[in-house]
């Protein structure tokens, strides 16, 4: 007998063909097969070894920022090294070849599903490779780094203002546009798989409820069991590389 997912799979792959609106909302999981280490994998999750909301927070920063900015650091190179996987790359795939019926949702900072040449994705939680300042520039002509020094940010040569990543922190309101842009297609989709989230991390992982509300037919993508598996009409117990290929092709 086919594995519990192929006949799932299978009988998806109908709906999801004949769907015109799609809502995909991805979290760290989507990112594990190209090698970027999830937040509460427990093995190598980076949770593991660091407080979260001592990192990834503002209080988190103004107390270490030499810390933070370093682990930020640290990742950034792990995305800059990582490629997109089978799953990046079917969802890339199913965009082209169905222009406007996916909204790709991410709560993922790395660059993964632009590299696999997806257009138009929703960030929820910023852009790791992107900088920006800590405060409003004060002063007439704008903030200016001072050259980089290994195990602190860049602050600006003037006002002494500090260059932080460019993603939202906990305790930090997520792009309001870009949140209502995900809750319209999480509202009005036909089906929504939720890939590689925990679903720990709000208003992200209140998308998959909405979606249910709204009539989709929600599907978890995770070989673990999620906080959200409630929300949702089905679990595939599976990767997102291994399951999205199958699903969309
Ligand atoms: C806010 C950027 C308010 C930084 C991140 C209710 C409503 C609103 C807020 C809250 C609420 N309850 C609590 C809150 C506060 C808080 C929150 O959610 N706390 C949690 C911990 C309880 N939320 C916030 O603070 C948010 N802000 O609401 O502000 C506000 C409003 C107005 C004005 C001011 C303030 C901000 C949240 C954003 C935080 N930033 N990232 C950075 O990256 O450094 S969150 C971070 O966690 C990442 O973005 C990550 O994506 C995200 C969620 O984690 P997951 O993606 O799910 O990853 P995780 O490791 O947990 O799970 C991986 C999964 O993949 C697992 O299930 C695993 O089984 C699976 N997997 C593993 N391998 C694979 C796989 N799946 C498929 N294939 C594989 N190969």
């Amino acid at each position: 007998m086919a594995a519990p997912d192929e006949a799932a799979v299978q009988r998806l792959r109908p709906r999801l063909a004949r769907a015109e609106r799609v809502c995909v909302l991805t979290g760290a999981g989507m990112s594990a097969e190209s090698g970027i280490p999830t937040f509460r994998d427990a093995q190598s999750g980076l949770w593991a070894r660091y407080d979260p909301m001592q990192l990834a927070s503002e209080a988190g920063f103004r107390a270490d920022p030499g810390l933070v900015w370093d682990w930020y650091q640290q990742r950034r190179e792990g995305v800059r090294r990582a490629q997109p996987n089978a799953g990046h790359l079917a969802l890339a795939e199913f965009a082209r070849r169905r222009p406007d019926v996916l909204t790709l949702v991410t709560q993922n900072v790395d660059d993964l599903h632009q590299r696999a040449g997806l257009d138009g994705v929703l960030r929820l939680h910023g852009d790791i490779l992107q900088d920006r300042w800590l405060a409003p520039s004060r002063h007439a002509n704008g903030c200016h780094a001072d050259p980089q020094q290994p195990g602190r940010p860049p602050a600006c040569t003037v006002c002494g203002n500090l260059m932080r990543p460019g993603v939202v922190w906990f305790g930090e309101a997520l792009p309001a546009e870009v949140l209502q842009q995900a809750e319209a297609a999480a509202r009005q989709a036909q089906v929504m798989l939720v890939v590689g989230t925990s679903g720990a991390v709000w208003p992200a992982a209140g998308l998959a409820a909405l979606a249910r509300r709204g009539g989709a037919h929600v599907v978890i993508v995770n070989p673990q069991a999620t906080e959200i598996d409630g929300d949702a009409d089905e679990h595939l117990a599976g990767t997102a590389a291994e399951l999205l290929p199958r699903l969309l092709a």
